[in-house]
């Protein structure tokens, strides 16, 4: 059975974590993802927070399976003209440097339209066109400048940013949209096109239902269902809702069997309206099904506080997962707060491939994510990442490079 994305070859100048996720989905679907890197350094994460001494470590390994590897100094005038030869027979250049710093290797989005009108010239960045387009950004830079950090915490602590890498990792899986999509457009065009998902952008796009809340509060004053409500006041910002729910269905997280030592002893409950007598009756409130102060949505919003605290009486006398079996039988949403031990541990996840343990020469054994987008005609087989040029020579051959010549671009460095 062929891969969903046979027969594109991606050019892979990523580096750190926001471009490599996204190429590694390319590379899961089937793409030939060649990482460029620098002969004797590559990609800083292959030793960032090692753990085994001269391997590579899993900052690196886990965001780059499937792809391979090859060292071209693109400084170096002959190491910039194989990637030229590069760029004009691949499909897709995808690239997260500081902004500038294609272009000062010469290879900037107007020069490799002239090289292959065809490419798809991906980008990820911090800021889109503006007064900070220059800025150089991290995950966590990303998610406070684009609204996440001043939305998530509780009202009475400050901004909190999320182990959720939503700023590196989501603004990856945009851009791998955004190059799937212009690869579609380019069967009809023939072209190829500029992608650009910047790391601010992709933060407030998963942030969206803030911004909804922003023009709530603008309008009303009040929401209802956060938190501050009804004690508490509202200022001009949409503020930090602790764990109560997004969306128009109350929740929080709360208290559970064994929470005095483990620290992960926590439930979601969600408390979703089609299900509130079955709630009354297991936690032993029946008369709050029937009085108008308990019965409807509305009636309950200034009341969640008292609300949780009395479902958090029975959550405390089960544990997680207990109570989640019993509130499953109920169709009452719910979700134990897991940690990574206990994912880890999770045979389901093992069998879906969500969990993979894969073999690296130098590292051994380790478990990774692996490819959490399911496709039924283009599964997944998760391999190993590429040590530092381990294909330099394979590639080049491919791409018409004699053995000679290779061995003359390694003599003088530009490999
Ligand atoms: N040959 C020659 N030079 C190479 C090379 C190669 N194969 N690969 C990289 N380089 C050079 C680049 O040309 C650049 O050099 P100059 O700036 O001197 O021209 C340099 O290596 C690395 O560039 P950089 O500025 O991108 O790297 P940095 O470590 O200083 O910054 C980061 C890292 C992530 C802050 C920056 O790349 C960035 O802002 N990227 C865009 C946003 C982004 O993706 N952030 C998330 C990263 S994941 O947390």
């Amino acid at each position: 059975m062929g891969k969903a994305l046979e027969g594109v070859r991606v050019l892979d100048f990523t580096h750190v974590q926001s471009g490599p996720t996204c190429t590694q989905l390319l590379a899961w679907f089937g793409a030939d993802v060649i990482k460029v890197e620098r002969a004797g350094a590559g990609d800083v994460t292959r030793e960032q927070l090692r753990d085994i001494p001269d391997a590579d470590s899993l900052y690196f390994t886990m965001l780059n399976h499937n792809k391979r590897s090859i060292t071209v100094d693109a400084k170096h005038p002959e190491g910039r003209q194989v990637l030229e030869t590069l760029i004009r027979q691949c499909d897709v250049l995808v690239e997260n440097f500081a902004p500038g710093a294609l272009e000062r290797m010469g290879l900037g989005w107007e020069r490799v339209q002239v090289l292959n009108p065809r490419m798809i010239y991906a980008s990820v960045k911090g800021f889109g066109p503006g007064p900070y387009q220059d800025c150089k950004v991290y995950e966590n830079v990303a998610q406070c400048v684009g609204g996440a950090a001043s939305t998530t915490g509780f009202e009475d602590g400050p901004p909190v940013v999320s182990g959720a890498q939503i700023g590196d990792s989501g603004t990856g899986l945009h851009l791998a949209l955004g190059i799937v999509t212009a690869l579609y457009q380019r069967t009809v065009t023939g072209r190829g096109q500029y992608v650009l998902a910047a790391m601010q952008d992709a933060v407030l796009n998963l942030c969206r239902v803030k911004l909804r809340d922003q023009q709530r509060l603008d309008r009303t004053g009040v929401l209802r269902e956060y938190p501050q409500h009804p004690k508490g006041t509202f200022g001009p910002a949409v503020p930090r809702a602790g764990n109560a729910s997004g969306g128009g269905q109350p929740g929080w997280i709360l208290r559970c069997k064994d929470w005095e030592w483990d620290y992960n002893a926590y439930i979601y409950f969600i408390v979703q309206a089609p299900v509130w007598s079955k709630i009354c009756n297991l936690i032993g409130r029946e008369e709050w099904i029937g009085d108008p102060d308990y019965a409807t949505p509305g009636a309950r919003l200034p009341r969640l506080a008292e609300i949780f605290a009395e479902i958090e009486r029975w959550t405390m006398t089960k544990t997680k997962i207990e109570a989640m079996q019993i509130l499953n039988k109920y169709e009452i949403p719910c979700g134990p707060v897991l940690s990574m031990r206990e994912i880890v541990d999770d045979e389901s996840l093992r069998k879906t491939g969500t969990i993979v343990e894969i073999d690296h020469p130098a590292r051994g054994s380790y478990l990774s994510v692996g490819n959490p987008i399911k496709l039924s005609d283009s599964p997944t087989v998760v391999t190993r990442s590429p040590l530092l040029g381990e294909h330099t020579d394979e590639v080049m051959a491919e791409f018409g490079f004699s053995a000679e010549r290779i061995a003359a671009l390694r003599a003088i460095g530009a490999i």
